[in-house]
């Protein structure tokens, strides 16, 4: 009878549990998880990864349905540069960067100095990856990362990202509880995924810790950093908008190296958008038309490719320098 009591009682535990987990957790990969969840630690130790932050980052760890949906999502429907450039860079954004600067002007000036980025660059990328540190993602970085590795298109890349992020819990930088960021596990107000942390993230305020979750003087280093380390020059800016002669747009494509000057294109007619003169300069500038002739362009510098390496949209390229131009002026 007692046997036949603690059966029922169990039965009715594990009915309960898994109610309680199903919308997060599929019990057929339970067998599977474990295997892998164990490969993993092994990997984990290889590199250097203590036992107790394994064991404590993955003890409560979850797979997130939602994170597996957003991953099999198709890309947005194409949208134009205008489209995303009004929710990029609305009023609202430009007024915040303003405001922003003031009220970090010393600090971020230092920061600029020190890592030779200007500020309103360091500015407009913290404004259009997370409104200024104000929507920095909600997801457990490690729960994400770990349902991306285990069943994910790109698991091979998430894995080595989920072992990069345990590396940072393990050093002490944040704790577990704390350390969050988007569904594809790019973190803090920076949205540093793990292995750029481990390259870029810095620690301005030497408290030991890089803090670009909570610490604005670390996310500006952090992002200085980054610009740098991937060849910022902060004698140039990024580029401009411009007015290009019909005859130039119908013959782009065909006739023009991406490897002109300022001096060239202005001696072929192009113009600034407020229709002066280009600077008779040998500056490279590239001319870029995001949605075809019919629509904006663009002369590009060198930084604007640097840019590019923090987000390879032309899109964000272009809207972080122009929200940069607008929080300047
Ligand atoms: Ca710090």
């Amino acid at each position: 009878m007692l046997l036949l009591n603690m059966f029922i009682y169990r039965y009715i535990l594990i009915s309960f549990l898994i109610i309680f987990f199903s919308t997060n957790y599929s019990f057929s990969e339970d067998k599977n998880f474990n295997e892998w969840l164990l490969e993993l630690e092994k990997e984990a130790i290889e590199r250097g990864i203590s036992k107790r932050t394994f064991t404590l980052a993955m003890e409560n760890v979850v797979l997130i349905e939602k994170v597996k949906k957003l991953d099999k999502k198709q890309p947005e429907k194409v949208i134009t540069f205008n489209d995303y450039y009004e929710r990029t860079v609305n009023k609202r954004r430009i007024e915040i960067g303003k405001n922003k600067y003031s009220l970090h002007k010393n600090e971020i000036l230092d920061i600029a100095n020190k890592y030779g980025v200007q500020a309103r660059f360091i500015l407009a990328i913290w404004g259009v990856e997370t409104n200024y540190g104000t929507y920095t993602g909600s997801f457990s970085v490690i729960s994400s990362l770990t349902t991306l590795a285990f069943n994910g298109r790109r698991a091979n890349f998430f894995r080595l990202q989920l072992l990069d992020a345990l590396k940072i819990l393990d050093e002490g930088h944040i704790e577990l509880s704390n350390m969050k960021g988007s569904w594809a596990g790019a973190m803090g107000q920076s949205q540093f995924m793990p292995s750029s942390y481990l390259e870029y993230a810095q620690d301005y305020d030497n408290d030991g810790k890089k803090d670009i979750w909570s610490n604005h003087l670390d996310v500006f280093a952090s992002i200085a950093f980054y610009l740098k380390s991937h060849g910022w020059d902060n004698t140039k800016t990024w580029g401009r908008q411009v007015l290009v002669p019909k005859e130039i747009l119908d013959s782009y494509k065909e006739n023009y190296s991406n490897e002109e000057t300022l001096k060239f294109w202005s001696d072929k007619g192009i113009k600034n958008i407020d229709g002066k003169q280009l600077p008779y300069l040998n500056l490279n500038a590239n001319l870029i038309l995001p949605d075809g002739p019919q629509g904006n362009a663009f002369l590009v510098y060198n930084n604007f490719y640097k840019i590019k390496k923090y987000n390879a949209s032309t899109y964000y390229a272009l809207s972080i320098g122009m929200l940069s131009d607008r929080i300047k002026n």
